[in-house]
């Protein structure tokens, strides 16, 4: 146990009574260097010089648009946002480096020039820059497609759907929110681009729920149901059963999904092991009325959150079996298919409101892999606006060797799990020998081309827990973030059968309440109930009121095991080349045994103030000779524009300050999750500090400018039983 408050008059002092050989904080609030200015606009379609002349695009010096770019010789602060709209501009993005686009509101239609705001130019924002790089070269295409048009501003909507209605090509489908989904042919891109209330064009994505489908592959029911391992799950290699030993079974919290629906969707004849943890549920499909389930993926993927093993007497339960589950249906019965509201406040709110402050997704895109889209900004923006929501996204079943190495390729997660302020998830191996798909993966359908060469051809696929799932995608994003963050197990996991009349088997039948199944679809739920335990171990243990949702994705981090090198030995073939992060498992495997066991080392920082630009809030603590020390930090980041090339949009800095008086740092200006750790025994004893520095912070909440953050620091080594 220890003691976190905050002391004194300031509200910048933190004190810290930790128990063991960790003790006593100090506060230090320095000065550190502001990020350099940049004199380019880094984005999705290529750097542009702002600092060359003459300049590549058109300077305003004329009239501007409604909407129009600014950019700074200084980095973008508190003091400057609160300038510009005092003289009544409305910030609408941030755009790498140290530039705004801005909506000219009262002072639209006149003559404004860069002097006047300090800036280096100010210009209109190009049509090419807000067209996503696939589209863009298909341009000149005459060819009709659908197309996903999203403005600046839901209150915009409206307007700039007038202005399509101008084109007399361009064929309406709806408008929600700030998307517009639109028929078009490419020819017109620029045109509808040109618009100055348009941010972003992209095509109209098709979700699919992202297990891997094995319709191919199935193998004939043995009509036997096979002995019990206790590895059914997956919880056990998650370190489940030690968390429930321990009283964490996720009572008190409430935790929502979006799915193909639930089972039969009526609360009096819902499947036995739902029953008891189902409250509620919302049918969100476009068209749907009901949130029964017609394929069986979202009964799967609420079983592995909250199932309560009733139907196998406590067998085969999920992570928080006793937790309260919200669950809603993204079926849509006139699609077919997955289709649901691009507008996430429709999406969202009703569990949110509900209660929920946990929410997992099994789906995505496969197509435009690894691309901070339209619907990664919607997230973003939904996080941002309620930052103790934690979202989970599956990372998608993308993974392949189409380059044939023997490696599985980089760079095939799905939107939206490359968005910033989500827990990403990627798949792991189970342990199963018997049950479900037992087929090398080399021999599966499409196996050949996707994993035809050595080791990963004639790999099992639950055969070695510390695998990564051949299909699993992998990171990074486009810009280079690393996803996923973290894996669980997501091949051949039991959980609960859809009864309803259409719904399939998935990866076989189990019996006739349970069913196998695979893909990160399945290791996200498998997440999202360690996730549950987390917080009510955070509130319980640890004391943490209202954790942030990137608290929690910090304690899941930091707690995780890394899997390296995998499941191929070192050498040859090896699976994972670098200890974590690396981008196949992120910072390694769900271990909740490990997890709730933090307390007692650790001190846990919500710091819902936040540090501002160009300071630091630091801890410090005296380290015991043969132990290690890992901090992690994490933070809701502002949602960033699709047609940013970086976006990342405030840096926050994670530095660990040796006795020796050493500074080390990972200078990481990409990524809104770090971590340094030092292994047991390689730390020398004596005094460390702990510090958050406000690198460059462009958008802070608020009029403080401030930014929130997340940080776990832990002493490790001998009081952390070791884990499996
Ligand atoms: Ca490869
Ligand atoms: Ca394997
Ligand atoms: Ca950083």
């Amino acid at each position: 146990m220890f003691y976190f408050g905050k002391m004194g008059e300031s509200g910048m002092k933190l004190r810290v009574r930790w128990a063991l050989r960790m003790a006593v904080a100090v506060v230090a609030m320095g000065i550190v260097p502001k990020a350099q200015a940049g004199s380019e606009l880094v984005l999705r379609a290529g750097r542009v010089s702002v600092s060359s002349r003459p300049l590549p695009f058109q300077p305003s010096e004329a009239k501007l648009p409604s909407v129009f770019v600014a950019q700074w010789p200084v980095a973008v602060s508190a003091e400057l946002r609160s300038s510009l709209e005092a003289r009544g501009f409305e910030i609408l993005r941030y755009l790498p480096e140290d530039a705004l686009v801005l909506d000219a509101g009262r002072a639209a239609n006149r003559h404004l020039t860069a002097a006047e705001l300090g800036a280096r130019a100010v210009f209109p924002m190009a049509a090419e820059w807000k067209i996503s790089p696939d589209l863009l070269s298909r341009r000149e295409s005459t060819n009709r497609e659908w197309l996903l048009v999203s403005a600046f501003r839901p209150e915009w909507t409206a307007s700039v759907v007038e202005g399509l209605s101008r084109i007399p090509s361009v064929t309406l489908l709806r408008a929600e929110g700030s998307d517009i989904a639109v028929s078009a042919p490419l020819d017109v891109l620029e045109q509808i681009a040109a618009e100055a209330r348009v941010e972003w064009i992209q095509e109209l994505p098709v979700w699919v729920s992202l297990d891997y489908s094995m319709a191919a592959d199935l193998p004939v029911s043995s009509g036997s149901t096979p002995a019990l391992t206790g590895y059914e799950t997956g919880t056990r290699i998650m370190g489940f059963e030690e968390a429930w030993s321990r009283g964490y079974t996720g009572q008190g919290q409430f935790v929502a999904l979006a799915d193909t629906g639930v089972d039969t969707g009526d609360l009096s004849t819902l499947h036995a092991d739902l029953k008891p943890v189902v409250t509620k549920g919302y049918a969100l499909g476009i068209g749907g009325k009901l949130w029964g389930d017609p394929q069986g993926h979202g009964t799967h993927v609420c079983g592995s959150v909250v199932g309560t093993g009733t139907m196998s007497q406590g067998s085969l339960r999920g992570g928080a079996y006793e937790a309260t589950m919200l669950p809603a249906s993204i079926w849509s019965p006139i699609m077919d298919n997955l289709a649901f509201p691009s507008d996430f406040n429709k999406l969202f709110n009703p569990p949110y409101n509900d209660g929920a402050r946990i929410h997992t997704n099994s789906w995505g895109s496969p197509r435009n892999l690894g691309e901070y889209d339209s619907f990664s900004v919607n997230v973003d923006r939904y996080v941002w606006e309620h930052p103790d929501f934690l979202v989970l996204f599956a990372a998608g079943n993308s993974g392949e060797d189409a380059d044939a190495d023997g490696r599985i390729d980089e760079g095939s997660v799905s939107s939206p799990g490359t968005a910033k302020n989500v827990l990403t998830v990627g798949a792991s191996e189970n342990l199963l020998a018997v049950g479900g798909i037992q087929k090398p993966v080399g021999e599966l359908r499409d196996g050949a081309t996707k994993w035809g060469v050595e080791p990963i051809r004639s790999d099992l696929l639950s055969d070695n827990p510390n695998g990564i799932a051949a299909f699993s995608s992998r990171g990074p994003t486009v810009d280079g973030r690393m996803k996923p963050e973290i894996v669980a197990p997501g091949t051949n996991i039991v959980s609960t059968r859809s009864h309803h009349p259409k719904a399939g088997v998935l990866w076989g039948e189990y019996d006739a309440e349970y069913v196998y199944a695979g893909g990160t679809s399945m290791a996200t739920p498998l997440t999202a109930g360690a996730a549950v335990v987390a917080r009510q171990y955070l509130v319980q243990a640890a004391q943490v009121r209202d954790p942030s949702a990137a608290l929690l994705k910090a304690t899941l981090v930091h707690s995780a095991k890394d899997l390296f090198p995998g499941q191929f030995g070192m050498g040859r073939g090896q699976e994972l080349q670098k200890p974590r992060p690396n981008v196949h498992e992120g910072y390694g495997r769900v271990d909740l045994d490990a997890l709730t066991q933090l307390a007692g080392s650790t001190v846990f920082v919500d710091e819902k103030n936040g540090v501002a630009a160009g300071s630091s809030i630091a801890l410090s603590f005296s380290l015991g000779a043969g132990r290690g020390i890992r901090a992690t930090l994490s933070y809701t980041d502002a949602p960033a524009s699709p047609s940013s090339g970086k976006t990342l949009v405030n840096d926050l800095d994670l530095e660990l300050v040796h006795p020796s008086g050493k500074v080390e740092r990972l200078g990481d200006s990409t990524n809104n999750l770090e971590m340094i750790e030092i292994k047991a025994g390689a730390a020398a004893a004596g005094d460390y500090v702990v510090r958050v520095v406000g690198r460059s912070i462009p958008q802070g909440r608020g009029s403080s400018g401030k930014l929130p953050y997340a940080l776990v620091v832990s002493s490790t080594g001998n009081t952390l039983k070791a884990s499996r």
